[in-house]
Order: structure tokens, then C-alpha cells, then sequence
């Protein structure tokens, strides 16, 4: 299997190189422009492994994109990259329109033009997430059939990236495939997401903001079990289906947050016996803060045969874990390319 991943130096693409793909693939080329939030050292460990490569590519840059698809003959592709984080598509929406909806746009155009001249493209899997569903009230769940309806520009863009990969489908009987993830967690996730950014606050007891009353609802998966789903995929996903992965783990803010600060009490206790739980600081909401995300996973756990490893209670330990013991991969983002400002406040 020759192996075409685009944005694998970010969270979850480096994830799946390491645990996933390196493992299967014959050869695997990851193509990525190295945002801020793209990091080459995640994946220093497999640098010179023969089966990898890396180019520093932008997707909204046509002619790489093509020749870098033409000389690799990939016969699966996997489209990891985007901008990811809501807060900044408040900022700055058009890096979102750019990338996600532009930047995916050409990445079809370069994909169908090489299955055209040479047949070899098996499958083209479009990694979305289910925020492209819009917000739940305290009951029900999203599912394949729910109706898009994306309420932050983030979500807009990747609800016109997946219409489009759609419409590739329908038209020119592209081989692609659409996920929607629920919320990731676990090793290397850029410090500016709740769980990493909470776990990074404690540790230098800064104060922990959780956005208006911390009763925001999100549906947690482990970083591996998503990888894993990606698996099932490539290796029995049926080409012009959608596919929605959750991890049945429904949980608030201020749950996921005193959770934090309960382990980590345990395992880095504050001075003077005090819990990291007295940092915690409610702050002026998210605009358009989409209430609760639940994802129903009946699909791909009855076609393909997936579900979470994991457990919540000790996939949150592990990470943890992790990040106390990768203190420098995440100071060194800080230093670099990230001051913890807030961002998402409606600046433009
Ligand atoms: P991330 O921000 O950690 O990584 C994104 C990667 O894409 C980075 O390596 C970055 O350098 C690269 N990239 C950005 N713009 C690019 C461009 N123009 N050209 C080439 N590369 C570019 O994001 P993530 O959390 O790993 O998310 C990966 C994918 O999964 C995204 O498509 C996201 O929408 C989706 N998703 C994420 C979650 C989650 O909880 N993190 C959940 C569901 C779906
Ligand atoms: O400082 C914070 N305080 C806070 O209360 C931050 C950063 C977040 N939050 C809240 C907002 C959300 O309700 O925590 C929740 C999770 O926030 P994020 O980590 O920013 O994730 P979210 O907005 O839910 O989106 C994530 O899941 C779906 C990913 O970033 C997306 O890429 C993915 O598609």
C-alpha cells in the first residue's frame, strides 16, 4: 500500500503515521506546509526509515501538490491537513476558507487528474469531524443522516470541504470516503485545545478559563482509537459512504477540567496540599459556542466492526502521563509559536 497523507505533522496525522501507518504501509509520503501547529519532530523517530518521506507542501499550492501526487503514485490518500482550531477561525476566517475548502478543492483536482492518467487511486478518505452538524440540545445524537448545519466558521469550512469531496463522488466517481470524528485527545495535541492547555496551566499554575459555565458537552475519543477507525477504513470502507466515529464519552467542560486537576493532584501534588481545582476561572464565553456534540458510531461499528479500545478514565491517565512527561515537546511550542494567548474573542 502506497500511502498519500496530507497534514501528518499535526495531532492526529502524526498519531496515525506512528501507530498506523508506518506499520502498513509499503511506502508512505506526508505532505504537509508545517503551520503553527504542524510540528516535524513529532515524528523524528521514523525520519530514516526507508518506507517514509516528507515534503513541505502547502495544499493550496497546485503545482507541488500535483507533481508531489504524480511522482508518488499513491494508491490510498488520506487528507488529515486543515486549520483546526475554532477559537482562531473567529480571528481569521479566511485561513479556514483557504485551506479547508481551497486547499481541499485542489487536493481533488491533483488526486482525480492522476486516477485519470493512471487508474491507480483506490480510496480517498476526507477526515472531517462532527462539528459540521451544528449543536444538540441535552438530548439525542448526530448521526450520518443529520443535517449539516455548521455554526462557527471552522465548521463551515470543513461542512464545504466535505460537499465538495462529495460532489467529486457523484460526479467524476471519485473513490472517496467522509468521516466525521467527535473530540480528540492524547500525545501530541497543539497546547491550544482544552485538554493540553488545561494540563499546561496546572502545571504552571496559571489559572484554568473555562469558557461561560464550563456545561459545554463534548464527546471524547482517544487519538488511537480514531487512528484505528482510519484503518478500518482504508481496508474495508465502502467508497461514496459517510462515516461518523464518537467515542461514547460524553462529557462537560468543567467535568473534563476536574478530572484534570483530580490526577493530576495524584501525580504532581500542589504546594501546600492545595488541588490545582482552585485555578479553575469561568471567562467570557466562546461566540457561538455550540452547546453539545454526542456522535452515534452504530455505522462503523456494525459495517466495519470498530470500537473504542479505550476507556475515558484511563485514556485521560495516560495522557496525562504524557504530558508530564513530554513537558519539553510542549514548552518548546510555547516558546516558539504559541503564548497561550485567548484567542476567538471577535477581534475583526
Ligand atoms: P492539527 O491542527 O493538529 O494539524 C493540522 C496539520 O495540517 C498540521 O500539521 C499543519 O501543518 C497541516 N496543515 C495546515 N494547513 C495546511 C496546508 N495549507 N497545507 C498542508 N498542510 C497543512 O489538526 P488535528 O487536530 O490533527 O486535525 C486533523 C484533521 O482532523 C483536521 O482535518 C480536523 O478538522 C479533523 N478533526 C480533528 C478533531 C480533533 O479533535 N482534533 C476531531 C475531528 C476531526
Ligand atoms: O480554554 C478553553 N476553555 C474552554 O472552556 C478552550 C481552549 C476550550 N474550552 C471549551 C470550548 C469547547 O466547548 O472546551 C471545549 C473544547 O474546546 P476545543 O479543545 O477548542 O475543541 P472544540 O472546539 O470542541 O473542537 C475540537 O473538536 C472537534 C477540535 O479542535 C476540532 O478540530 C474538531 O473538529
Amino acid at each position: 500500500m502506497r500511502l498519500f497523507i496530507t497534514g501528518g505533522c499535526g495531532f492526529i496525522g502524526s498519531n496515525f503515521i506512528l501507530n498506523q501507518g508506518i506499520k502498513k504501509a509499503d511506502a508512505l509520503l506526508n505532505y504537509d506546509k508545517l503551520s503553527y501547529s504542524g510540528n516535524i519532530n513529532n515524528l523524528s523517530s521514523i525520519e530514516n526509515n526507508n518506507i517514509y518521506s516528507f515534503i513541505q507542501g502547502d495544499i493550496c499550492d497546485i503545482n507541488t501538490l500535483n507533481k508531489a501526487i504524480i511522482d508518488f503514485e499513491p494508491d490510498i490518500i488520506i487528507h488529515f491537513a486543515a486549520e483546526s482550531h475554532v477559537d482562531r477561525s473567529i480571528d481569521s476566517p479566511f485561513d479556514f476558507v483557504d485551506t479547508n475548502i481551497v486547499g481541499t478543492a485542489n487536493l481533488l483536482y491533483a488526486a482525480s487528474s492522476y486516477m485519470k492518467k493512471t487508474a491507480k487511486l483506490m480510496k480517498f478518505i476526507h477526515i472531517s469531524t462532527d462539528e459540521v452538524y451544528g449543536s444538540l440540545k441535552k438530548t439525542g445524537f448526530f448521526n450520518e443522516n443529520s443535517l449539516i448545519k455548521p455554526n462557527s466558521p471552522y465548521a463551515a469550512s470543513k461542512a464545504s470541504s466535505d460537499l465538495l469531496v462529495r460532489s467529486w463522488n457523484k460526479t467524476y466517481n471519485f473513490p472517496s470516503i467522509v468521516t466525521h470524528c467527535s473530540n480528540n485527545y492524547g500525545p501530541f495535541q497543539f497546547p491550544e485545545k482544552l485538554i493540553p492547555l488545561m494540563i499546561a496551566n496546572c502545571i504552571d499554575n496559571k489559572p484554568l478559563p473555562l469558557y461561560g459555565n464550563g456545561k459545554n458537552i463534548r464527546d471524547w475519543l482517544h487519538v488511537y482509537d480514531h487512528c484505528e477507525a482510519i484503518s478500518q477504513i482504508i481496508l474495508n470502507g465502502k467508497i461514496g459512504e459517510v462515516y461518523d466515529i464518537g467515542g461514547g464519552t460524553e462529557k462537560s467542560n468543567i467535568e473534563i477540567v476536574t478530572k484534570i486537576c483530580k490526577i493530576l493532584d495524584e501525580l504532581r501534588p500542589r504546594s501546600k496540599k492545595s488541588s490545582y481545582k482552585d485555578l479553575i476561572t469561568f471567562v467570557e464565553d466562546r461566540p457561538g459556542h455550540d452547546f453539545r456534540y454526542a456522535i452515534s458510531s452504530l455505522k462503523i461499528q456494525n459495517e466495519l466492526n470498530w470500537k473504542p479500545a479505550e476507556s475515558f478514565e484511563t485514556g485521560i491517565y495516560k495522557t496525562v502521563k504524557w504530558y508530564l512527561e513530554n513537558e519539553s515537546w510542549w514548552r518548546k511550542i510555547q516558546d516558539i509559536n504559541y503564548k497561550q494567548e485567548r484567542l476567538g474573542l471577535k477581534n475583526i
